[in-house]
């Protein structure tokens, strides 16, 4: 899988984000609608409630027979991804945070094909990204592009201030990374233009898509527009 995912059109989702729906109905919606990429977050959830999430959406991926293009990562729990794969769930990976399990220690864990994606920090985000060792990396999430509620945190400074990504300095992320980059954070429709004229190789949301009413034509919108059609 490492080889060849496809960061374009990324679903971070949990249970406290799709308004009482099964989680892994949204999924299969995203996926319906050309989403290409799944990452389980549930920041309130037990080691057994992600490890049961995880189980549902591969399942969701294999029933649209994309286990092999669409890949499933689950947020920060390194324990969990391990524990899936010992149940033998199809879980590709992990996403990590700067402060979360460091990404040389999630590689030696899950082996070489394993897909491992990092959040680079906001403030030194250029300074790390083009200093930083991405030999156990495999894409970079950036954020926030706007400050959201979904994750009022992203971006926040020392001070408080929460500081938000420009298209521009976006445009300089993608030339100076290594790995590719997938820039979320308040994410809407009307975003995309400019966010794909940036040259990264794609966008995440929660709420834009696990918040619609209509998660499908959500997605369905977000996929035509990034991809030009
Ligand atoms: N990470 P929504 S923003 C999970 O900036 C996450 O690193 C962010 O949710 C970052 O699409 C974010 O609802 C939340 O704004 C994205």
């Amino acid at each position: 899988m490492r080889n060849k995912f496809d960061l374009s059109a990324y679903l971070v989702i949990g249970p406290e984000n799709t308004g009482g729906r099964p989680v892994a109905r949204v999924i299969a919606e995203a996926l319906h609608a050309g989403f290409t990429f799944v990452q389980i977050r549930a920041k309130h959830a037990d080691a057994r409630e992600v490890i049961d999430l995880t189980r549902a959406a591969a399942d969701v991926i294999a029933a649209q027979e994309k286990s092999d293009t669409v890949a499933l990562v689950i947020n920060d729990r390194l324990d969990a991804v391990l524990a899936a794969r010992e149940q033998g769930i199809k879980a590709d990976g992990v996403h990590v945070g700067q402060t979360d399990i460091p990404p040389d220690v999630c590689r030696t864990y899950l082996g070489r094909d394993a897909i491992v994606g990092l959040s680079a920090r906001t403030a030194e985000l250029l300074d790390y990204v083009s200093g930083c060792d991405t030999a156990c990396i495999d894409y970079f999430g950036a954020g926030p592009l706007h400050a959201t509620p979904t994750k009022p945190e992203a971006g926040r400074t020392a001070t408080g201030k929460i500081v938000t990504r420009s298209f521009e300095e976006l445009a300089q992320l993608h030339r100076v990374s290594p790995v590719p980059v997938v820039v979320g954070g308040g994410v809407k429709t009307g975003d995309l233009p400019a966010l794909k004229a940036t040259g990264v190789e794609g966008f995440f949301v929660i709420s834009a898509v696990a918040g619609a009413e209509h998660p499908y034509a959500a997605a369905a919108e977000m996929v035509r527009i990034w991809r030009g059609r």
